[in-house]
Protein backbone atom coordinates (compact mmCIF):
# COMPACT_ATOMS: atom_id res chain seq x y z
CA UNK A 1 0.00 0.00 0.00
CA UNK A 2 2.01 3.34 -1.10
CA UNK A 3 0.69 6.93 -0.53
CA UNK A 4 -1.80 8.21 -2.65
CA UNK A 5 -2.64 11.85 -3.57
CA UNK A 6 -5.81 12.80 -5.28
CA UNK A 7 -5.44 16.64 -6.05
CA UNK A 8 -8.51 18.92 -6.72
CA UNK A 9 -7.91 21.58 -9.20
CA UNK A 10 -9.04 23.82 -12.07
CA UNK A 11 -5.85 22.76 -13.68
CA UNK A 12 -5.53 19.27 -13.60
CA UNK A 13 -2.78 19.37 -16.79
CA UNK A 14 -0.62 21.43 -13.92
CA UNK A 15 0.17 17.82 -12.94
CA UNK A 16 2.67 16.17 -12.28
CA UNK A 17 4.44 19.19 -13.59
CA UNK A 18 7.90 19.31 -11.58
CA UNK A 19 6.65 16.46 -9.91
CA UNK A 20 7.05 13.73 -12.59
CA UNK A 21 11.05 14.34 -12.53
CA UNK A 22 13.87 13.96 -10.83
CA UNK A 23 13.50 12.07 -7.17
CA UNK A 24 9.79 12.15 -6.78
CA UNK A 25 9.19 11.36 -10.91
CA UNK A 26 11.06 8.31 -10.59
CA UNK A 27 9.27 7.31 -7.60
CA UNK A 28 6.22 7.73 -8.96
CA UNK A 29 7.22 5.72 -12.06
CA UNK A 30 8.31 3.06 -9.55
CA UNK A 31 4.69 3.10 -7.81
CA UNK A 32 6.49 4.48 -4.51
CA UNK A 33 3.23 6.74 -4.81
CA UNK A 34 0.57 7.26 -7.20
CA UNK A 35 -1.16 11.15 -8.13
CA UNK A 36 -4.28 11.47 -9.47
CA UNK A 37 -5.74 15.03 -10.58
CA UNK A 38 -8.78 15.48 -10.58
CA UNK A 39 -10.66 18.28 -12.81
CA UNK A 40 -13.01 20.53 -9.98
CA UNK A 41 -15.10 21.68 -13.48
CA UNK A 42 -15.74 18.13 -14.18
CA UNK A 43 -18.47 18.84 -11.24
CA UNK A 44 -20.59 21.65 -12.80
CA UNK A 45 -24.01 21.33 -13.56
CA UNK A 46 -24.93 24.22 -15.82
CA UNK A 47 -24.48 24.64 -19.15
CA UNK A 48 -21.81 27.30 -19.07
CA UNK A 49 -19.84 24.56 -16.71
CA UNK A 50 -19.37 27.55 -14.06
CA UNK A 51 -17.28 26.23 -10.92
CA UNK A 52 -17.40 30.30 -9.32
CA UNK A 53 -19.82 33.10 -8.63
CA UNK A 54 -19.66 36.73 -7.70
CA UNK A 55 -19.03 36.93 -3.83
CA UNK A 56 -22.19 37.96 -1.24
CA UNK A 57 -21.62 41.22 0.11
CA UNK A 58 -19.70 42.54 -2.79
CA UNK A 59 -15.92 43.13 -3.13
CA UNK A 60 -13.34 42.02 -5.64
CA UNK A 61 -12.62 39.04 -7.39
CA UNK A 62 -14.77 35.73 -7.55
CA UNK A 63 -15.68 33.08 -5.33
CA UNK A 64 -15.68 28.93 -5.84
CA UNK A 65 -18.99 27.86 -5.55
CA UNK A 66 -19.84 25.46 -2.82
CA UNK A 67 -21.86 22.95 -4.32
CA UNK A 68 -19.35 22.50 -7.39
CA UNK A 69 -15.94 22.10 -4.87
CA UNK A 70 -17.90 19.66 -2.50
CA UNK A 71 -19.51 16.90 -5.23
CA UNK A 72 -15.59 16.99 -6.79
CA UNK A 73 -14.15 16.64 -2.80
CA UNK A 74 -17.17 13.93 -2.39
CA UNK A 75 -15.88 11.74 -5.70
CA UNK A 76 -11.94 12.22 -4.11
CA UNK A 77 -13.93 10.91 -0.45
CA UNK A 78 -15.67 8.21 -2.27
CA UNK A 79 -11.72 7.13 -3.68
CA UNK A 80 -10.12 7.52 -0.55
CA UNK A 81 -12.12 7.95 2.49
CA UNK A 82 -9.38 7.02 4.96
CA UNK A 83 -7.28 10.30 3.23
CA UNK A 84 -7.15 13.19 5.37
CA UNK A 85 -8.60 16.09 3.39
CA UNK A 86 -6.10 19.76 2.85
CA UNK A 87 -7.53 22.61 1.31
CA UNK A 88 -4.92 25.42 0.32
CA UNK A 89 -5.34 28.87 1.06
CA UNK A 90 -3.20 31.92 2.04
CA UNK A 91 -5.18 32.10 5.29
CA UNK A 92 -4.37 28.48 6.30
CA UNK A 93 -1.61 27.52 9.27
CA UNK A 94 1.98 27.33 7.99
CA UNK A 95 2.99 24.03 6.21
CA UNK A 96 6.09 22.96 8.59
CA UNK A 97 8.46 19.47 8.47
CA UNK A 98 6.59 18.12 11.44
CA UNK A 99 3.17 18.58 9.39
CA UNK A 100 4.91 16.81 6.57
CA UNK A 101 6.55 13.89 7.85
CA UNK A 102 3.50 13.25 9.74
CA UNK A 103 1.81 12.94 6.06
CA UNK A 104 4.20 10.93 4.60
CA UNK A 105 3.82 8.32 7.56
CA UNK A 106 -0.07 7.97 6.59
CA UNK A 107 -1.77 6.85 3.51
CA UNK A 108 -1.87 9.81 1.72
CA UNK A 109 -3.95 13.28 1.21
CA UNK A 110 -6.51 14.44 -0.29
CA UNK A 111 -5.04 17.94 -1.84
CA UNK A 112 -7.74 20.83 -2.74
CA UNK A 113 -6.15 23.70 -4.38
CA UNK A 114 -8.49 27.05 -4.25
CA UNK A 115 -8.26 29.51 -7.52
CA UNK A 116 -9.60 32.98 -7.94
CA UNK A 117 -10.51 34.95 -4.61
CA UNK A 118 -10.89 31.88 -2.42
CA UNK A 119 -13.44 29.14 -2.18
CA UNK A 120 -17.06 29.31 -0.53
CA UNK A 121 -16.40 28.53 3.39
CA UNK A 122 -19.20 26.18 3.55
CA UNK A 123 -17.67 23.81 1.99
CA UNK A 124 -14.45 24.37 3.91
CA UNK A 125 -16.57 23.92 6.82
CA UNK A 126 -18.99 20.94 5.85
CA UNK A 127 -16.19 18.80 5.17
CA UNK A 128 -13.88 19.82 8.44
CA UNK A 129 -11.14 20.79 5.99
CA UNK A 130 -7.38 21.39 7.13
CA UNK A 131 -6.23 24.63 6.03
CA UNK A 132 -2.56 25.16 4.95
CA UNK A 133 -0.51 27.80 3.42
CA UNK A 134 3.19 27.75 2.41
CA UNK A 135 4.51 31.07 3.36
CA UNK A 136 3.75 34.86 3.60
CA UNK A 137 3.51 35.37 -0.27
CA UNK A 138 0.43 35.52 -2.40
CA UNK A 139 0.39 32.79 -5.45
CA UNK A 140 -2.20 32.85 -8.04
CA UNK A 141 -3.78 29.78 -6.59
CA UNK A 142 -3.27 26.59 -4.08
CA UNK A 143 -1.54 24.24 -7.31
CA UNK A 144 1.90 25.40 -6.41
CA UNK A 145 1.51 24.72 -2.88
CA UNK A 146 -0.23 21.25 -3.53
CA UNK A 147 3.40 20.58 -5.15
CA UNK A 148 5.48 21.55 -2.26
CA UNK A 149 3.45 19.49 -0.08
CA UNK A 150 4.28 16.33 -2.39
CA UNK A 151 7.45 17.22 -2.94
CA UNK A 152 8.46 16.83 0.76
CA UNK A 153 6.11 14.13 1.25
CA UNK A 154 7.45 11.97 -1.02
CA UNK A 155 10.99 12.14 -0.16
CA UNK A 156 10.71 10.70 2.93
CA UNK A 157 8.44 7.68 1.64
CA UNK A 158 10.43 4.50 2.27
CA UNK A 159 12.87 3.60 -0.27
CA UNK A 160 12.45 7.16 -2.39
CA UNK A 161 15.46 8.53 -1.03
CA UNK A 162 19.22 6.46 -0.75
CA UNK A 163 20.32 5.81 2.98
CA UNK A 164 23.10 8.60 2.38
CA UNK A 165 20.82 11.51 1.80
CA UNK A 166 18.55 10.58 4.05
CA UNK A 167 20.23 11.63 7.68
CA UNK A 168 19.88 15.12 5.76
CA UNK A 169 15.84 15.23 7.55
CA UNK A 170 17.94 14.17 10.88
CA UNK A 171 20.16 17.92 10.72
CA UNK A 172 17.42 20.04 9.69
CA UNK A 173 15.42 18.41 12.53
CA UNK A 174 18.65 19.62 14.96
CA UNK A 175 17.23 23.51 14.16
CA UNK A 176 20.08 24.76 12.71
CA UNK A 177 20.79 25.86 8.81
CA UNK A 178 23.30 23.93 7.03
CA UNK A 179 27.07 24.81 6.84
CA UNK A 180 28.62 25.44 3.69
CA UNK A 181 29.04 22.62 1.20
CA UNK A 182 32.49 22.32 -1.02
CA UNK A 183 33.78 20.14 -3.66
CA UNK A 184 36.56 20.69 -6.45
CA UNK A 185 38.98 22.87 -7.94
CA UNK A 186 40.46 23.07 -4.31
CA UNK A 187 40.81 26.97 -5.63
CA UNK A 188 38.17 28.55 -7.66
CA UNK A 189 37.74 32.31 -8.59
CA UNK A 190 40.96 33.17 -6.11
CA UNK A 191 38.94 31.60 -3.21
CA UNK A 192 40.43 28.34 -0.97
CA UNK A 193 38.37 25.69 0.49
CA UNK A 194 38.63 26.00 4.10
CA UNK A 195 41.42 24.68 5.41
CA UNK A 196 40.11 22.37 7.95
CA UNK A 197 38.25 20.63 5.24
CA UNK A 198 41.15 19.20 3.93
CA UNK A 199 42.72 18.45 6.91
CA UNK A 200 41.28 14.87 7.93
CA UNK A 201 41.04 15.57 11.43
CA UNK A 202 37.14 14.87 11.78
CA UNK A 203 36.81 16.46 14.85
CA UNK A 204 37.58 19.29 13.87
CA UNK A 205 36.04 19.09 10.40
CA UNK A 206 32.77 18.90 13.02
CA UNK A 207 33.08 21.78 15.00
CA UNK A 208 33.91 24.00 12.40
CA UNK A 209 30.50 22.78 10.36
CA UNK A 210 28.43 23.20 13.98
CA UNK A 211 30.33 27.12 14.23
CA UNK A 212 29.70 27.93 11.06
CA UNK A 213 26.03 26.27 11.15
CA UNK A 214 25.42 28.92 14.44
CA UNK A 215 26.53 31.36 12.73
CA UNK A 216 24.51 31.23 9.80
CA UNK A 217 21.35 30.32 11.65
CA UNK A 218 21.84 33.41 14.30
CA UNK A 219 22.35 35.58 11.47
CA UNK A 220 19.51 34.54 8.73
CA UNK A 221 17.19 33.12 10.88
CA UNK A 222 16.70 35.04 14.39
CA UNK A 223 13.29 33.13 14.62
CA UNK A 224 14.96 29.35 14.40
CA UNK A 225 18.04 30.98 16.25
CA UNK A 226 16.01 31.58 19.35
CA UNK A 227 14.04 28.24 19.59
CA UNK A 228 17.56 26.52 19.61
CA UNK A 229 18.97 28.19 22.27
CA UNK A 230 15.94 27.52 24.20
CA UNK A 231 16.32 23.89 23.39
CA UNK A 232 20.01 23.84 24.36
CA UNK A 233 19.32 25.45 27.11
CA UNK A 234 17.10 22.97 28.30
CA UNK A 235 18.85 19.66 27.08
CA UNK A 236 22.60 20.42 26.36
CA UNK A 237 24.17 18.15 23.89
CA UNK A 238 26.63 17.34 21.43
C1 LIG B 1 -6.17 40.36 -1.30
C2 LIG B 1 -6.37 39.12 -0.51
N1 LIG B 1 -5.61 37.98 -1.05
C3 LIG B 1 -5.27 37.07 0.08
C4 LIG B 1 -3.87 37.21 0.48
C5 LIG B 1 -6.42 37.30 -2.05
C6 LIG B 1 -5.85 36.03 -2.56
C7 LIG B 1 -4.55 35.93 -3.02
C8 LIG B 1 -4.05 34.74 -3.52
C9 LIG B 1 -6.66 34.90 -2.62
C10 LIG B 1 -6.16 33.72 -3.13
C11 LIG B 1 -4.86 33.65 -3.60
C12 LIG B 1 -4.35 32.39 -4.15
N2 LIG B 1 -3.40 31.74 -3.24
C13 LIG B 1 -3.56 30.50 -2.83
O1 LIG B 1 -4.51 29.86 -3.23
C14 LIG B 1 -2.63 29.91 -1.89
C15 LIG B 1 -1.46 30.41 -1.26
C16 LIG B 1 -0.81 31.68 -1.35
O2 LIG B 1 -1.19 32.61 -2.07
N3 LIG B 1 0.32 31.86 -0.59
C17 LIG B 1 0.84 30.89 0.21
N4 LIG B 1 0.26 29.70 0.33
C18 LIG B 1 -0.87 29.48 -0.41
S1 LIG B 1 -1.74 28.06 -0.39
C19 LIG B 1 -2.86 28.61 -1.47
Amino acid sequence: MSFRALVLTLFPEMFPGPLGHSLAGRALARGDWSLDAIDIRGFATDKHRSVDDTPFGGGPGMVMRADVVDAAVQTALARGPDLPLIVFTPRGGLLTQRRVRALAEGPGAILLCGRYEGIDERAIAHRRMEELSIGDYVLSGGEPAAMVLLDACVRLLPGVMGAAESGVEESFASGLLEYPHYTRPAVWQGMAVPEVLAGGNHAAIAAWRRAEAERITRDRRPDLWTAYRALAEAAPTA
